[in-house]
């Protein structure tokens, strides 16, 4: 399980700095003036209602401005934002979406990660904690065609629920890596079955949930990105069956079909399967 550890308190700062750097290699797009109109009078909307009916006094006003401020300044917009509200948006996209189901990407996703063979194990460190998992399966197009050469774009919490790249004490790239796909779209990753994820409680984010009473907690996962020319990409996570916080994800990101169920193998190690499916671009 998680401990607190010195490392939390950086890991929402980070998140602005990665998500900036991901921003300025991805260029912005112009949104016409009455898109904009029209989505923010909506939110606006939805404030000005939230307000009257709770009857919203200056005092809270004032400890709402403060409190964005300080997520503005202890940099946790994106983990905020993420864990709040990123569901819907992927809610929204999923209409439009076939093959496998998606989910949020979060905070801590890093680009450009060393490509692996489709056999391969997770970078990690010699003393590793947590129980080894062989994650294997295949990509298929939706007419069932193996998909050769399909990246699984891989990362994940440790045994700890930190992530490289987001906790000072990881090396870099721990638990990260880009595995492509055989020639019959087939992988086998070997890596270790990650903790639960809390919120960090020495934030913004965290200090709102202590206030209002709710639980920091993700379930454990892990994150993919699947992608293969021609095809539409895949975000998504994985979870555990049975696992804590898979029925009550602070994120609301778990969906049924995305539940892993993990057997041990003749050599000890837990495997799991799972099959991804990639609709056309
Ligand atoms: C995570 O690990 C995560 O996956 C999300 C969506 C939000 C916060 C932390
Ligand atoms: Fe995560």
């Amino acid at each position: 399980m998680t401990t607190t550890s010195p490392t939390a308190a950086g890991s929402g700062a980070n998140a602005t700095q990665a998500f900036r750097a991901a921003r300025q290699s991805s260029g912005g797009e112009v949104t016409s003036p009455e898109r904009v109109s029209d989505v923010v009078q909506a939110v606006l909307s939805g404030v000005h209602e939230a307000i009257r009916a709770k009857k919203v006094t200056y005092p809270e006003f004032q400890a709402a401005k403060q409190w964005l401020i300080d997520l503005g300044e202890g940099g946790e917009w994106p983990l905020f934002l993420d864990v709040f509200v990123e569901h819907v948006v992927e809610e929204v996209a999923a209409e439009t979406q076939h093959g496998t189901k998606g989910s949020i990407l979060g905070p801590y996703y890093l680009p450009d990660q060393p490509k692996l063979p489709s056999v391969s194990t997770l970078p990690m460190r010699s003393d590793e904690k947590g129980k080894p998992l062989v994650f294997t399966g295949q990509v298929r197009d939706t007419d069932g065609n193996p998909v050769a050469g399909a990246e699984l774009d891989l990362w994940q919490a440790d045994d700890e629920g930190y992530y490289s790249g987001f906790a000072p004490h990881l090396p870099e790239g721990n638990l990260r890596g880009v595995v492509v796909s055989d020639g019959h779209g087939r992988f086998e990753v070997t890596t270790i079955q990650p903790a639960p994820y809390r919120i960090p409680t020495d934030g913004p984010t965290g200090g709102l949930i202590e206030a209002a009473g709710w639980h920091p907690w993700r379930p454990a996962h892990l994150h993919l990105i699947v992608r293969a020319p021609g095809h539409r990409n895949i975000t998504t996570q994985l979870y555990f069956q049975g696992g804590r916080w898979v029925d009550d994800d602070v994120a609301q990101a778990t969906k049924p079909e995305l539940v892993l169920d993990p057997r041990p193998g003749d050599d000890g190690k837990l495997r799991a399967r799972y099959d991804f499916v990639l609709e056309p671009a």
